[in-house]
């Protein structure tokens, strides 16, 4: 018993590392301005009416226009998480709304995982999950879908990365770089994140990340030797091999 009660203080052990907001948002922001590879497509302010409009409507046309650039279809990934309430039955309707979204079609659904709050630890744990989804929408218009559905299951935007009913993040499209004050993709910290790398090697795990060049199984990988000595000795080389069998058949040493 000796053994079990080591690993599971390992376990409780597990700090995620902090990050403050303005850490890491601000360089990761001005590192994707500066490897824009593939722009997304200019929003063009086209006004298709010659009358002069007041300049809010104007202001809304524009909008619409995102709306209507038409894209080849391209692969994304959302991570979803949950910490109120049901959680796998958020997760399970945010699933079902998101494949109603007329231009998204679901290829991949990652298994749901419980993890421990990052960021703002004095929350309860989420369930987290990732899905894989073809669209044709702009990244703006999928956003905006996107946050139709956190709003649809009752997300209440309050305390910043607080507790939440559901909340679905674009961490890729494609391999879009792009940065707006609403939306930046890649996610600026799905990189460091292992609630999102987990799963999401889980169903991508060739998936490449466009600023960093590398799988994400990779990445996922170098994240959480990062993470030292939560690393259990099960999965260091050479004992995946001697420990074949369950626990109890090793628990003795
Ligand atoms: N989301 C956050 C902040 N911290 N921690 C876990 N485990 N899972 C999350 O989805 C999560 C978080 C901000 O969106
Ligand atoms: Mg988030
Ligand atoms: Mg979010």
């Amino acid at each position: 018993m000796k053994s079990k009660s080591k690993k599971n203080a390992v376990k409780n052990s597990k700090k995620p590392v902090k990050t403050t907001k303005k850490k890491i948002v601000k360089p990761i922001k001005k590192d994707i301005k500066k490897v824009v590879k593939k722009p997304v497509k200019a929003v063009k302010n086209v006004v298709t009416k010659s009358v002069v409009k007041p300049k809010a409507v104007i202001k809304k046309e524009a909008n619409s226009a995102v709306e209507q650039v038409k894209i080849s279809p391209v692969i994304a990934y959302l991570g979803l998480g949950s910490n109120v309430g049901d959680r796998e039955e958020y997760i399970e309707q945010a699933v079902f709304l998101i494949g109603k979204i007329n231009g998204v079609s679901i290829l991949k659904r990652s298994s749901n995982a419980e993890t421990d709050p990052e960021g703002k630890e004095d929350q309860p744990s989420f369930i987290n999950a990732v899905l894989e989804i073809k669209t044709s929408l702009h990244p703006l218009k999928l956003l905006e879908e996107l946050q139709n559905v956190e709003s649809a299951l009752g997300r209440e935007r309050e305390v910043e990365w607080g507790p939440r009913t559901i909340d679905i993040d674009i961490l890729m499209y494609g391999n879009l770089v792009m940065s707006d004050e609403r939306l930046q993709i890649p996610h600026p910290l799905m990189h460091e994140r292992l609630f999102v790398l987990q799963p999401l090697k889980e169903i991508a795990p060739r998936a490449v990340h466009p600023i960093l060049e590398k799988p994400i199984a990779t990445i996922y990988e170098e994240r959480k030797n990062e993470m030292g000595n939560d690393k259990y000795d099960d999965e260091l080389p050479g004992f995946k091999e001697i420990k074949k069998g369950g626990y109890d058949d090793y628990e003795r040493w």
